[in-house]
């Protein structure tokens, strides 16, 4: 069988055509459901399993160059045949054009941005590669944290001062040593972990932070804005609670969970019959974090908060698995087409 699929690699290579009616006879000879290539495929299932792996990867050479070289002989026609068209006329309207749809991630990114919008909060991006500085030590995490661990940090091999960011916290203190408050900002980007592929988790993510410093800022603030965000984002009858946490860069520190949007709080297999799902960490901006980038813990206080977007886009759409993002698949994307 491999011979045979040597000598239709060689002739697929020379193939040559005088018209596109030639070039579509010889895809039939090929490409069709009853050609040569279709005809090798179903014998492919017949042969011994150790034989498999290597005869596959022949058989899917031939069949990716065919179309390649069938592929160029109709462009090469059409073209041809466009130059010699005296009648074409470039001002006729073109046909349907079809509209793509915003990804999912993107269409939450913005739903979250303008949410904040409306309580003042503008939006500022940073760099994805950044050092150890603007990613742990300026938020407090200790020279020993394991969240430097190289299990869960990208860090370039050269260099160990330089890491792809695990979350946006490093605009934050990039902004905070820039200018001094009031500060009411939101982050939106994309954070890289060094995680395994599943349907809950993945190497690369996106999250959305927000920050507000100023003279007065309270955890009150903190809690009736995101108790706003949670209204608008999930709908009116949104209930929130606050769980004590922790992080190295907010004192105190919270996760704050939504009434499970699915059953109202009444409890199922999406809350885990709690009736509460998590959606972001927040906290009061540690004092020692707002000194690392020259603010007056004496004069300002601040809170910040923390969610994936991901997770808030499966919530919202119930979407099971995380790898769907990742995938690209048009019949998943398509169906979130007209959602803004
Ligand atoms: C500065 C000071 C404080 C940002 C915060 C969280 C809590 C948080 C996680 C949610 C899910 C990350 O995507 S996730 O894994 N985030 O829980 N983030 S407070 O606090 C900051 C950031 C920067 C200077």
């Amino acid at each position: 069988m491999q011979e045979r699929i040597d000598q239709l690699l060689q002739e697929v290579e020379t193939l040559n055509a005088s018209s596109g009616e030639e070039v579509e006879q010889l895809r039939l000879r090929y490409l069709s459901k009853k050609g040569l290539i279709s005809a090798l495929f179903e014998e492919f299932r017949t042969i011994p399993n150790e034989e498999k792996r290597l005869v596959g990867q022949l058989l899917n050479k031939l069949k990716t160059r065919a179309t390649q070289k069938l592929d160029e002989l109709k462009i090469s026609f059409e073209e041809g045949g466009e130059e010699e068209d005296a009648d074409l006329d470039l001002t006729r309207p073109t046909g349907q054009v079809r509209l793509g749809a915003r990804h999912p991630l993107s269409i939450v990114r913005n739903q979250i941005t303008d949410i904040f919008a409306r309580l003042g909060y503008s939006v500022a991006e940073g760099p994805e590669i950044e050092n150890d500085w603007y990613n742990f030590s300026a938020l407090n995490f200790p020279v020993e944290h394991p969240a430097k661990d190289m299990q869960d940090t990208y860090f370039i091999q050269r260099d160990p001062d330089v890491l792809l960011r695990t979350h946006t916290s490093s605009v934050q203190v990039r902004m905070m040593e820039r200018v001094q408050p009031p500060i009411r900002k939101i982050f939106p980007g994309r954070v890289f972990r060094n995680e395994a592929i599943s349907a809950r988790a993945h190497c690369i993510f996106h999250q959305v932070e927000g920050l507000y410093v100023d003279k007065d800022v309270s955890f009150a603030d903190l809690k009736q804005s995101l108790y706003f965000f949670a209204r608008e984002m999930f709908g009116e009858e949104t209930q929130i609670r606050l769980r004590p946490s922790f992080f190295p860069f907010t004192e105190p520190s919270g996760e704050m969970d939504i009434s499970c949007n699915i059953c109202g709080g009444k409890g199922c297999n999406i809350c885990k019959y709690t009736g509460w799902v998590e959606i972001l960490g927040c906290g009061m901006v540690d004092p020692q974090v707002l000194k690392n980038c020259n603010i007056d813990p004496e004069i300002y206080t601040g809170f910040a908060f923390g969610m994936g977007i991901e997770r808030i886009t499966m919530l919202k759409y119930q979407i099971r698995d995380l790898r769907l993002f990742f995938e690209n698949d048009v019949r998943f994307l398509k169906q979130f087409t007209g959602a803004i």
